[in-house]
């Protein structure tokens, strides 16, 4: 059993030094240093990260990994200019704007990139020193986007998992950036992929489909032959903690102490790192505007404002601590009283017993981002509130919001429906508070950090483990010596062969595709023996199938299984189908032909196909990736799939696959052999269909639900002239 590496860029210590020159280690008490307490303190698990100290030297630094090694812990060493490109410059001010919807901020230097580079690899260095293939690595954050496909290059069986905890911005966005391909490259090396919410994860697919011209099925894409499978995973908090420090002695005589300094007016809180993705100079104009439309709370409420200090070294984060600042004296000066004072503002970090007593006293909890992953503040609030009492505003841009809709969901950038949120809050009944703060509690103590941490580690094993029953074997010498043996033991013999890329090679000229003489020689050379079936499995029209190959003795299935042909009898279709709904789709189909030179539409009896290779190259993969979002999208509703082939996108009646229509084979024909080869995706639904002991045979791909590969169409020739 492998271990588990957990990498990010921060260690869950700082390292700092006294005033004596001695090294001292403090443990973070963030909610994941919490969440992955359990998993890295664990036997020889190991946490892998910067530990937010430049050492003075190799003394040094040697001295802290010694330390930080009994702690199951390894630092990245990393230089004060590192930081200030990789960290404070790729990490902060180009990517952090770029998915937070803050473009503007973004600045774009390749002096950044350069070292946001060398940093992965540095971390990449450390990691693959200590990993083992057998290991289970979890990367987090935007900091390290690139390392899952470099150690990947390294070790290309370890299980990689990466979560990202910010936002994934629209494709529109995320286009913006230069290196946009590179970093998806870096994190698709990874086999799960995780995000706070569902619309992190359709920005990210869409993305890797327009950039990277990778289509996702239910969240799992093909990257070189790997799965890798993408989903939502909301991260909780560590509920306990923060129920049972609120009803701590120490947070208890904290609140008796700032209750009696506040008196009997109501409390609003927002606590928030000083970023402009908190929109906290938003939020002080909306307390301005609740003034000014609703007097009567002057002096009866107040709002205790926390920001915690972050990034002051960024230019941006400096202005806007100067916009707060002043934000905060003109709302002071304009509203306050000698025994009133309106916003009490502090700029400083608390210790939890504090925390934790502002977070019982506050009678509302403002928490109202532009943009957040998640924003773990609001469900603290809610952990916190042992009396069931008290309202949160919630902004609908935190991912947090997507599971708390017991909170008054608001749009920060509305500010006349914050301003009234606010006085809904201030005057909602007790019973009211109660009945929604027991919904949210009883959801957060279920979705706690140590579910999220099991759920993301439970999943990254599965998609481990299905990969490796994914991989299937090459055919040796030795598997095809088997099949032989038992193709010639037996007497009734179901062949399921599909054409392109299987039996011929992929030809984008059709006048070129059809069936060369070596071809023809081994149908004949099968059809001689009467114990041999042979059934050709198509997506190809009918027609075509009968013209290429109808002097054979064999039988057809075309268009994926919506015709069948037995042999001497006429081709025959499930007249269930319904095609109204080509009506709907082929008017959409017209406008990509319309816009794309080139293209042109096919219409088979059961489905409609878009061929573009005879589009420039580039707008055809360009083009494909829009016509099939779009199509997908039209899908979900209608019944209908939609299938990607060589430069086509087909779509068709859901209930119509190529397994279903050789399950009427294996059903109806007696057997004691089957054999089923196909290149594609449509033929994974024959290999799923099939009965375990049928030889099953995946070409040019190792992951597949079939048992067996092969690399291209010569090799199924040369088996299939072997069983002649
Ligand atoms: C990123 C994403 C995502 C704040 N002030 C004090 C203090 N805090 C603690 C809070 C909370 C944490 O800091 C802030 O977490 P958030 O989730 O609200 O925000 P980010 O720091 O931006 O975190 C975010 C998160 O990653 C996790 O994936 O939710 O969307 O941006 O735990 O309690 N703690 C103490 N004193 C303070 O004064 N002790």
């Amino acid at each position: 059993m492998g271990r588990t590496i957990i990498v990010s860029n921060r260690l869950p210590v700082k390292v700092a030094k006294d005033e004596n020159g001695k090294l001292r280690y403090k443990s973070s008490e963030g909610g994941l240093a919490t969440g992955l307490g359990s998993v890295y303190k664990d036997g020889d698990n190991i946490w892998v990260g910067w530990p937010g100290f430049h050492f003075d030297n190799e003394e040094e630094e040697k001295e802290a990994a010694a330390k930080l090694k009994l702690e199951n812990m390894k630092p990245v060493a990393l230089t004060e200019e590192e930081i200030e490109l990789y960290y404070e410059g790729f990490s902060n001010e180009t990517l952090w704007p770029t998915f937070h919807y803050f473009n503007q901020n973004a600045l774009y230097k390749k002096s950044y990139w350069q070292a946001y580079e060398e940093v992965n690899h540095k971390f990449c260095k450390e990691v693959v020193e200590v990993a083992n293939p057998d290991d289970t690595i979890w990367v987090h954050d935007y900091q390290l986007l690139l390392l899952p496909g470099l150690i990947r290059e390294k070790l290309p069986s370890v299980s990689i998992g990466f979560f990202l905890h910010i936002p994934f911005p629209s494709f529109e966005v995320f286009r913006l950036l230069p290196w946009r391909r590179q970093l998806l490259d870096g994190v698709l090396g990874s086999d799960l992929i995780g995000f706070h919410t569902y619309d992190d994860m359709r920005h990210f697919l869409s993305a890797v489909s327009r950039i990277c011209f990778i289509s996702n099925q239910h969240g799992q894409l093909n990257k070189d032959g790997r799965t890798v499978e993408v989903d939502s995973f909301p991260m909780g908090i560590d509920y306990e903690k923060y129920a049972n420090s609120s009803a701590s002695p120490q947070t208890l005589s904290r609140e008796v102490k700032f209750r009696t300094s506040l008196g009997a007016q109501k409390l609003m809180l927002s606590i928030d790192r000083l970023d402009y993705s908190k929109g906290i100079p938003a939020r002080l104009e909306i307390f301005d505007l609740f003034f000014q439309k609703y007097p009567e709370y002057l002096g009866k409420v107040s709002l205790m404002m926390v920001v915690v200090p972050s990034r002051d070294n960024v230019e941006q984060y400096r202005g806007l601590k100067e916009e707060i600042d002043l934000l905060v004296g003109r709302i002071n000066g304009k509203y306050g009283a000698v025994n009133w004072t309106p916003i009490h503002y502090f700029y400083r970090s608390f210790p939890l017993s504090d925390l934790s007593a502002y977070y019982r006293m506050a009678d509302v909890a403002l928490v109202t981002p532009m943009r957040d992953g998640m924003n773990l503040v609001c469900k603290e609030y809610v952990a916190s509130r042992l009396d069931k009492q008290g309202v949160l505003i919630l902004s609908e841009m935190a991912g947090a919001s997507k599971e708390l809709s017991e909170a008054i969901i608001v749009n920060p950038n509305d500010k006349h429906q914050v301003r009234d949120a606010i006085k809904r809050a201030l005057e909602m009944t007790e019973e009211e508070q109660i009945r929604h703060m027991e919904i949210m509690q009883a959801s957060l103590k279920k979705y706690n950090i140590h579910h999220w941490v099991k759920l993301f580690m439970d999943r990254l094993h599965d998609v481990f483990v299905k990969q490796k029953e994914m991989t299937t074997k090459l055919l040796d010498s030795t598997a095809e010596k088997t099949l032989i043996e038992s193709f010639r033991k037996s007497d009734k013999k179901l062949l399921f062969l599909d054409y392109d890329g299987t039996l011929a090679p992929f030809n984008t000229d059709p006048t070129q595709a059809g069936p060369d003489e070596e071809l023809h020689e081994i149908i004949k050379g099968l059809t001689k023996n009467k114990k041999n079936n042979v059934v050709v499995i198509s997506g190809r029209d009918r027609n075509t199938l009968e013209n290429w190959l109808g002097q054979h003795d064999i039988e057809f299935v075309a268009e994926h299984g919506v015709w069948i042909k037995h042999k001497g009898k006429a081709w025959e279709t499930s007249d269930k189908l319904d095609n109204s709904w080509k009506d709907d789709i082929r008017p959409i189909m017209e406008i990509y032909v319309n816009k794309t030179p080139g293209s042109f539409i096919e219409e088979k009896d059961y489905s409609l196909v878009w061929h573009f290779r005879k589009v420039e190259t580039g707008l055809g993969e360009l083009r494909s990736r829009e016509i099939i979002s779009h199509l997908k999208y039209l899908a979900v509703n209608m019944n209908l799939q939609v299938l990607e082939g060589s430069m086509v996108v087909e779509i068709k009646n859901l209930e119509v696959n190529k397994g279903k229509a050789a399950m009427k084979w294996v059903q109806e024909k007696a057997n004691d052999f089957i054999l089923a080869i196909g290149d594609d995706a449509t033929d994974e639904d024959t290999f799923k269909a099939l009965p375990d002991q049928a030889f099953t045979i995946k070409v040019g791909d190792i992951h597949s639900a079939a048992r067996f590969s092969l690399m291209e169409p010569k090799q199924v020739r040369n088996l299939l002239k072997q069983l002649i």
